[in-house]
This record gives structure tokens, C-alpha cells and sequence, in this order.
């Protein structure tokens, strides 16, 4: 329901070719899976930690597809070489970006579901945030 509402959102940005894309196209890509994060398997403290990184108009860093379990404690570190402002979709984080420089954004991953993040300056649209329950 939620995927629906995002989608269509997303169709109405003018992004329906990425928001309808298969989950099995992204694992194709290697985008999906297993992410790269501190992880205690039945222990309380879980993190995930990401970095994203744009030049020249372009996402550079890794991946576009960051996986992560509800409750997970998130950080994303921004750095981009124009100035610049970030949003997350759905957790409605916004975050400034100087040039060069990286900005924290850190967050308890409460909402389940798949959630787009974006340049608003460059209106660029990076990446998806999965919360998996
Ligand atoms: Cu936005």
C-alpha cells in the first residue's frame, strides 16, 4: 500500500522507469543483498552505516540500493561537490551539503518499506532506502 502511494509519487516526479523497476533487476545489478553494516544477530544493537557520494551530477559511491532492517540504527555520510540538499523520502530527512564536505545523517530505521532519496538542488534522484521488517 505504501509501495503504491511511493510509486506513484515517484511516477508523478517523472521517475516511473526507476520506482516500477523489479526487485530481481536490482539483485541482478548486485545492489541488493546482504549489506555492508555492523550487524549483532540477536543482539539489540544493530547499525548500518553508508557513504554516497556525488560528482559532477553523478552518484559514484557504491550502491544504489541500501538495505536495512527495521530498528536498525542508519548513518548516511553525504558528500557532494556542489552545494546542495539532501532528502529522504518517507523519513522526510533533509540534510544541507557544503561542497566537498560530508554530512551525518543518522536516523532509527522505524518505517518499513522503500524509500527514494535525492538532490533537490540537482534534481537528482540517487538511490532507494529498503527497511525491511
Ligand atoms: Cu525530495
Amino acid at each position: 500500500m505504501a509501495t503504491d502511494i511511493a510509486r506513484a509519487a515517484c511516477a508523478l516526479a517523472g521517475f516511473a522507469w526507476y520506482c516500477l523497476a523489479p526487485g530481481p533487476a536490482w539483485a541482478a545489478q548486485g545492489d541488493a543483498g546482504t549489506p555492508p553494516s555492523v550487524r549483532t544477530e540477536g543482539g539489540a544493537e544493530r547499525e548500518a552505516s553508508f557513504d554516497i557520494v556525488v560528482k559532477g551530477g553523478r552518484l559514484v559511491s557504491g550502491r544504489r540500493v541500501l538495505v536495512v532492517h527495521r530498528d536498525d540504527d542508519v548513518t548516511l555520510r553525504i558528500t557532494s561537490d556542489k552545494a546542495d540538499r539532501f532528502h529522504l523520502h518517507g523519513y522526510n530527512k533533509l540534510i544541507d551539503l557544503a561542497p566537498g564536505r560530508t554530512a551525518t545523517l543518522t536516523f532509527k530505521a522505524t518505517l518499513t518499506g522503500r524509500f527514494t532519496y535525492e538532490l533537490h538542488g540537482a534534481d537528482l534522484e540517487l538511490g532507494a532506502l529498503e527497511v525491511y521488517p
